[in-house]
């Protein structure tokens, strides 16, 4: 069976981009793959969190994953920093990482294009962090949101190089795998822009744990346009298309059918049916979340997944280490 790697870094709450564009194909994917899954923690602190904050939003992720589908006895269920060797491995590929790489890196080139003050070394380098995630499993697949894709293609580069300089059976390149519909669900209120937990305005962003009725009330204001026709047309109909997407994503009809099927109605009553697929999609979600948290079994089960992470990892970075030639003695 091929290897399946995937991570949300929880920076907030989770939100209906990270739904649709990674968790619920985690789910479809873990029948047909060995899945791994981890909450990227390390990833979380190359911006600052406020600690109280941050430890509920990975607890609320690790009940999210769960609730979305995720199956502890189908997916490797962890958390980063309950495998050190993340840490060790990422290390190394820093030092196997080039700077011209890392500054075409676009998440960094935004964030100081657009004058964001305080960008930490941990940011810069979190590409290197991230292709130790995946490299240290031996991953085939790694399924992301368009905006990932480049950092799996850095870790892909990585990988060639490293397998060229010390021995093909280093690491296995993994392929990326981008999601048709849903790639990239945009805000709200300026479709131009992804849909993003740490959204500063919350009437562009659903997250999973918003009140469902306050959901629908968001897609019922989403901006749209003035030309009054229910299109498929990302260019001249940014809004409206995310609308189509995410109803699409959701309900897994056809992105033709939905617009034929609404050729003739006006965008308010359009956005009530989208309304009304992404409540209820909240409602489902959320009554399984409340029974993961009731149940008190997530400690548990994170145990169990880095129990099994940390099999793999510690001797895939235990051959790594051999050959690039810092280990003195054999480490069992
Ligand atoms: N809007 C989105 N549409 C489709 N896919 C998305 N993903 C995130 N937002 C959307 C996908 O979710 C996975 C986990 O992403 P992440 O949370 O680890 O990182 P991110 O992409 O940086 O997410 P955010 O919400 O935009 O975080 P912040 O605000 O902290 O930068 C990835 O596969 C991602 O593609």
């Amino acid at each position: 069976m091929k290897r399946m790697l995937s991570a949300i870094k929880p920076t907030g709450q989770l939100t209906l981009g990270n739904y649709i564009g990674a968790l619920k194909n985690f789910v479809s994917y873990q029948d047909d793959y060995e899945m791994i899954c981890f909450i990227a923690n390390l990833h979380c602190i190359t911006v600052y969190q406020k600690p109280e904050e941050l430890k509920k939003n990975l607890k609320d992720a690790v009940a999210l994953y769960l609730a979305a589908g995720l199956e502890p006895d189908k997916t490797t269920i962890f958390l980063q920093t309950d495998v050190l060797e993340h840490a060790q491995l990422g290390y190394i590929m820093a030092c196997n990482t080039y700077l011209g790489e890392l500054n075409r890196m676009t998440q960094f080139k935004d964030k100081q294009a657009k004058g964001e003050t305080g960008l930490t070394a941990g940011l810069y380098t979190y590409p290197c962090l991230m292709a130790a995630d995946i490299l240290l499993y031996d991953a085939d697949y790694v399924p992301v949101g368009e905006d990932q894709k480049q950092h799996v293609e850095l870790t892909r580069d990585v990988a060639i190089r490293f397998n060229h300089k010390y021995g093909d059976d280093s690491f296995v390149v993994p392929e990326p795998l981008v999601t048709k519909v849903g790639k990239r669900i945009m805000s709200l209120d300026d479709p131009s822009r992804k849909m993003s937990k740490s959204e500063h305005n919350d009437k562009g962003c659903i997250y999973l744990l918003d009140d469902p009725k306050l959901a629908a009330k968001k897609i019922k204001s989403a901006v749209t346009d003035s030309l009054g026709k229910i299109n498929y047309d990302p260019i001249n109909q940014p809004g409206i298309t995310n609308l189509i997407e995410i109803e699409s994503a959701l309900t897994g009809e056809d992105i033709d059918s939905i617009v034929a099927r609404n050729k003739d109605k006006g965008y308010g009553e359009f956005k009530t049916e989208v309304a009304e697929v992404v409540e209820k999609t909240l409602s489902d979600i959320q009554a399984r979340y409340k029974e993961i948290i009731d149940s008190g079994k997530i400690d548990e089960i994170l145990e169990e997944g880095a129990m099994k992470a940390r099999k793999i990892a510690s001797k895939k970075l235990k051959k790594i280490e051999r050959k690039v030639g810092i280990e003195i003695k054999k480490r069992k």
